[in-house]
């Protein structure tokens, strides 16, 4: 089954919207499989956002990060990483459709709420830069055959 890597920004933390992302993943029908609240320390920020290193907003993106903290989770189910990334919607909250995460709740592209792996790579590398595989709980839901 299809996983992927989100997190509660800091500022999303701050405004109490974990509960409202929380709640949009679960009404989808996506399974929460590991969660956790933690500050995010400098080295796991610049590996996080390895991608980014040669950009020129490299620095904020770590120091904003490990403002406060975060919270992170895996969510599972068929095609849950391009549905997340639907569901948070484009990078900048000011392009980000009404109705998205981004696109309800934030405004500056610095401070956008949510991050969501974008491919398979991608889910597979942060879930295990996050998570020890001991923290993936595998469980049924019955309801899932309803979904
Ligand atoms: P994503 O979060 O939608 O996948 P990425 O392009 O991977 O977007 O960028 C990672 C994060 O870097 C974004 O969520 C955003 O917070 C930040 N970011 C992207 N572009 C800019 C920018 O031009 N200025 C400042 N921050 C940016």
């Amino acid at each position: 089954m299809e996983k992927t890597f989100i997190m509660v920004k800091p500022d999303g933390v701050q405004r109490g919207l974990i509960g409202e992302v929380v709640a949009r993943f679960e009404k989808k029908g996506f399974q929460l499989v590991a969660a956790k609240l933690m500050s995010v320390s400098s080295e796991l920020a610049e590996q996080h956002y390895a991608e980014h290193k040669e950009k020129p907003f490299f620095g904020e993106l770590v120091d904003f990060i490990t403002l406060g903290p975060v919270f992170a989770m895996v969510w599972q189910g068929p095609n849950v990483i391009a549905t997340a990334r639907q569901m948070m919607g484009k990078t900048n909250p000011s392009e980000a459709l009404p109705g998205t995460i981004r696109g309800d709740f934030g405004v500056n592209v610095g401070m956008n709420i949510i991050h969501g792996s974008d491919s398979q790579a991608s889910a597979e590398r942060e879930i295990a830069l996050w998570f020890d595989e001991a923290e993936l709980l595998s469980y049924e839901k019955t309801i899932n055959r309803w979904i």
